[in-house]
């Protein structure tokens, strides 16, 4: 009997638990304070470049044996890279010696800026074929 009546209570307990559980939860909703705009930091974009009053660079690939592209015409004061892109090393020799990159191995590269007009043919010291060409022009 006196464990009947405390079951009894326990489960009266427990009812008046959930109820108050349930009444606190269907409370109406406590205002929830808006979304405070905290400044989220500003992402500043990126200085842009200086327009450069000189043409842009030029690259030219040493690939298989060969100048890719073999001929290039480009502005005066322009700067040219050569990059290696061959096992083997290359050279970038000018016929009338005004450059010279010396031994280049691969991913070498070498840059010249051109303040000069003319035509420039140039070639791979190591292999006669090689030859490549570079029109300067105001
Ligand atoms: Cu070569």
């Amino acid at each position: 009997m006196r464990l009947h009546r405390a079951t009894r209570g326990v489960l009266t307990g427990l009812v008046l638990f959930s109820l108050l559980f349930v009444a606190l939860s269907c409370s109406s909703p406590a205002p929830t304070p808006a979304a405070t705009a905290t400044p989220s930091p500003v992402l500043t974009p990126a200085p842009a470049p200086s327009p450069t009053p000189s043409p842009g660079p030029v690259e030219v690939q040493i690939a298989r044996f060969a100048f890719s592209p073999a001929e290039i015409s480009i502005k005066l004061g322009t700067r040219v890279t050569w990059s290696n892109l061959d096992a083997t090393p290359h050279t970038i020799t000018a016929s009338d010696k005004s450059f010279e990159s010396g031994r280049m191995e691969k991913n070498d590269s070498f840059s010249y800026t051109f303040n000069s007009k003319g035509t420039y043919e140039y070639v791979c010291a190591y292999h006669a074929n090689m030859k490549g060409k570079v029109n300067v022009v105001e």
